[in-house]
């Protein structure tokens, strides 16, 4: 068996870029390298193998592409830099370690925004998603379009969380984004940035007593096994995207360009469908697994206390105008 060598396959993904790059407008020799931080059944993975697929079929086999899943060219964070520099053509990443760059991603994580699944998917399929891709451009990522990836809660080791004075003194594991750190400083706990991938042995270990994410990750990734206290304080539903590198999408020609995008957003309702259907079966799979699941009555407290996470993450009027757009979409 040969082990999988990242650093040596990210070399290759670099130099593999240069010759794409060499190669301008002309036809394409390798498939589109895209980055996927989940597992090969998760519902992320499924759709942009979905995409490829119809994109090699809408193309007649011109173009196609080939996911690097599990988090094998590493976490988000340097993917998503491979990716900005041309070394990984596509990535599908959450919208936390876009954050700290671009800066109108931060609008769509904040918490306890979102009233519904039918709001966040409004929102992303509407005028502010189109505007907040568009963001990415100066940034040297092509917005392709938005996943679900539902509501996230948190999850701990030791005892559950009924109200914010449970996070006090607890070290919970975050995203690398600013604003998760304030998310959970602001609730009183202790935020620890750590990539997904060491999340496992870091609630085996005890290094951190819990993290936060949606019903799916918590189960593909086994960290029930760890923390098997999930709370259900349901306080971010920011989505995941799907980005293309700009220097990638530089040397493809209108028309290809065109069926990308198409390929891309036909790739949404197929993902949605399947979303669903995991949160549930994630769900119920922890639960059976002796899981407890922790309702809390009232939310407020919570919501609350994330006033001046708002205030943080809001800064222009470009970005109070598309939250009030975004707001506006609760009730449609
Ligand atoms: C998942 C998300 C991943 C990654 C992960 C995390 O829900 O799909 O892209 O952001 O959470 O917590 O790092």
């Amino acid at each position: 068996m040969t082990l999988f060598n990242p650093s040596l396959s990210r070399r290759a993904l670099l130099a593999g870029g240069g010759a794409l790059a060499l190669a301008g407008c002309g036809e394409r020799q390798r498939p589109f390298f895209s980055a996927e931080a989940h597992p090969g059944d998760y519902p992320t993975t499924l759709a942009v193998e979905a995409m490829g697929r119809m994109l090699a079929e809408r193309s007649d086999g011109r173009l196609a592409i080939r996911i690097y899943s599990g988090g094998q060219l590493g976490g988000e964070r340097d993917t998503l830099e491979l990716t900005m520099f041309g070394g990984i053509d596509m990535n599908r990443v959450n919208l936390a370690p876009l954050n700290s760059f671009a800066p109108d991603t931060a609008l769509l994580s904040l918490p306890f925004l979102f009233r519904s699944v039918a709001h966040s998917r409004r929102a992303m399929d509407g005028a502010p998603g189109e505007a907040i891709l568009e963001s990415l451009t100066p940034h040297g990522l092509i917005g392709l379009c938005f996943y679900d990836s539902g509501e996230r809660s948190f999850y701990t080791t030791r005892r559950p969380i009924e109200t914010p004075a449970d996070m006090r003194g607890l070290k919970i594991r975050v995203q690398n984004s600013d604003l998760y750190v304030s998310l959970v400083e602001g609730l009183g706990g202790n935020a620890t940035p750590m990539d997904y991938g060491e999340v496992y042995q870091g609630l085996m270990q005890g290094v951190i007593d819990g993290a936060e994410n949606n019903w799916p990750s918590y189960e593909s990734s086994r960290h029930f096994e760890a923390a098997r206290y999930f709370s259900l304080t349901n306080h971010v539903m920011a989505p995941e995207v799907l980005v293309m590198s700009a220097r990638t999408w530089a040397g493809i020609g209108e028309a290809d360009r065109a069926l990308i995008r198409e390929c891309a957003r036909d790739s949404v309702p197929i993902m949605r469908e399947i979303w669903d259907a995991r949160v549930e079966a994630s769900r119920e799979r922890v639960i059976a697994a002796g899981v407890q699941v922790n309702e809390i009555e009232d939310l407020e407290p919570f919501a609350d206390m994330m006033r001046p996470v708002w205030d943080r993450f809001v800064r222009t009027d470009h970005q109070r105008d598309l939250l009030a757009q975004i707001e506006q979409m609760a009730g449609e």
